[in-house]
């Protein structure tokens, strides 16, 4: 069973590679104003998950840098997203809140409209 997920994921790896989205390309200054307002959200994931591949493909597609924390192998990043998010389920978008309070959101299908929806994609 677990050879059969391993060769699943590394399958999925492989097609997401092959076909890789397009990257948009903005002017710099556009670049800049959306990396600050990424700056402050993190997405908690597997590198597997296809899920989390959906949402990483989005994030590519929109030149989105937000940073990435591996779930799955990282014991301190997993205790973190089920202390602090509730949950051990990813994809989960986080964002730290300029007044101190964190955001966590799952579901890939709502991480991606929120995105869309906070960021005017
Ligand atoms: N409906 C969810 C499904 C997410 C999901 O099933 N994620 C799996 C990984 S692919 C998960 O977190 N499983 C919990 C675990 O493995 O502990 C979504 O679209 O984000």
């Amino acid at each position: 069973m677990k050879l059969i997920r391993w060769i699943l994921g590394r399958l999925i790896l492989i097609v997401d590679a092959l076909a890789s989205p397009k990257a948009i390309a903005r002017d710099s200054a556009a670049q800049m104003e959306i990396d600050q307002m990424t700056a402050s959200m993190s997405m908690y994931q597997f590198s597997t998950c296809p899920f989390c591949v959906k949402v990483r493909r989005e994030l590519k597609r929109h030149s989105l840098n937000i940073e990435l924390r591996d779930a799955k192998n990282d014991a301190e990043v997993k205790a973190e997203l089920v202390r602090e998010g509730g949950r051990h389920m990813v994809p989960c978008l986080r964002t730290d809140k300029p007044d101190g309070t964190v955001h966590w959101l799952y579901e890939s299908s709502d991480i991606i409209a929120h995105l869309k929806k906070e960021l005017s994609l």
